[in-house]
């Protein structure tokens, strides 16, 4: 079904706030490291960030922020198409009409959705449609491949349903897409708790993260108070009691782009967690100071960020309208002369 020459990929990281390592190593970097293989969008997921309450002006702020950091990272323009989504119209259109063929059961069965619910007091209609919204994201492309971190393979599993729902009841139209998770970083773990995934929305509890911008000794001071066991032993183990040694030593390999034996051997030397956490952070420092250098020249030119936006925005469009309108045609609705 898919026709195009290089496999299209697509995936979407929200604008908000405390975006952290696990962001970068389950999502982020290998965004990066692929951009010349495949056809790229990358999306700033803006209307998403509504689905819980955001104060406006701070919204604004983060869309500046993620797009200085994703460009910081190493997505490269030329190579790779980097738009926000309220910028290109059909994404929201094609929500409403993926919503009138989507069954609610599904949404209701979201974990993110029960876990997200939980924690809110109002619920917003939103919240339960955020994976609706995500499939229109992902089928407006033809997308192939979704890179991206475990938490959010469920939504693409129910992006590809929909696609599936669809073809059966309107005939073949949708490119069916398949989630890409990462080996190793596609799931970080929260540094005060190796039990739950290091998470945006928790990025400013103190010891819980480690973010981007975080200067070194903010760093160093998160992995020095790292949660471990009373044990000595570094090496990869799935025993419950071994998260946190296991979850610094993903982050070193994620970074270092070793194998588990060379990390284990790494390590064989090391005087206890004390040394693990400080090579640790030795890596993760060298790994984002260069980042954060670029991200500050990109934040000090706001017209090369606009540009950038636009250039992107009109790429995306180009793409997404078309298929927009086919869309609407093939359920039924009358399309105007000129699209
Ligand atoms: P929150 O948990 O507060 O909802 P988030 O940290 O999941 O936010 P998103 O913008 O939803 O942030 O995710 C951006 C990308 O980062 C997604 O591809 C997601 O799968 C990935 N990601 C998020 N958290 C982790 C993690 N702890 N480890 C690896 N990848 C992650
Ligand atoms: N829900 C995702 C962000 C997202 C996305 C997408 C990812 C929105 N649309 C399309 C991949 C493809 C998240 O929270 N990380």
């Amino acid at each position: 079904m898919s026709t195009h020459a290089r496999p299209r990929v697509f995936s979407g990281i929200q604008p908000t706030g405390g975006i952290h390592i696990g962001n970068y190593l389950g999502a982020i970097k290998g965004w990066v490291a692929r951009q010349d293989e495949k056809e790229n969008y990358f999306c700033i997921v803006d209307l998403h960030a509504l689905t819980v309450p955001q104060d406006p002006a701070a919204l604004r702020e983060q869309v500046w922020m993620m797009t200085a950091l994703l460009l910081a990272a190493g997505l490269d323009p030329a190579r790779c198409t980097l738009f926000v989504q309220s910028h290109v119209r059909a994404h929201a259109e094609a929500c409403w009409l993926l919503n009138c063929i989507t069954p609610l059961g599904w949404l209701q069965r979201m974990t993110q959705y029960k876990d997200k619910s939980a924690r809110h007091e109002t619920v917003l209609t939103g919240l339960l449609d955020y994976p609706v919204l995500m499939a229109g994201d992902i089928l407006l492309y033809d997308t192939d491949e979704v890179p991206v971190g475990e938490d959010q393979k469920q939504h693409v599993e129910l992006a590809r349903d929909i696609a599936g729902r669809f073809n059966h009841h309107h005939g073949d139209f949708f490119t069916l897409p398949r989630a890409v998770i990462p080996e190793i970083g596609a799931r970080i773990m929260g540094l005060d708790d190796p039990t739950a995934k290091m998470s945006k929305s928790l990025a400013h509890v103190e010891g819980h993260a480690i973010r981007l911008l975080d200067p070194p000794k903010a760093i160093e001071r998160a992995l020095k108070r790292a949660v471990t066991d009373s044990g000595r032993e570094i090496r990869f183990s799935d025993a419950p009691e071994k998260a946190g040694v296991n979850n610094l030593l993903a982050i070193y390999k994620a970074i270092t782009g070793r194998s588990a034996a060379e990390v284990e051997d790494d390590f064989a030397t090391a005087r206890g967690y004390g040394d693990l956490k400080q090579r640790v952070a030795d890596v993760v420092v060298a790994e984002l100071a260069p980042l954060q250098a670029r991200y500050a020249q990109y934040r000090a030119d706001p017209a090369e960020l606009e540009r950038c936006l636009a250039r992107g925005a009109a790429q995306a469009a180009a793409v997404a309208e078309p298929k927009l309108a086919a869309l609407k045609a093939r359920m039924g609705l009358v399309v105007p002369v000129g699209g």
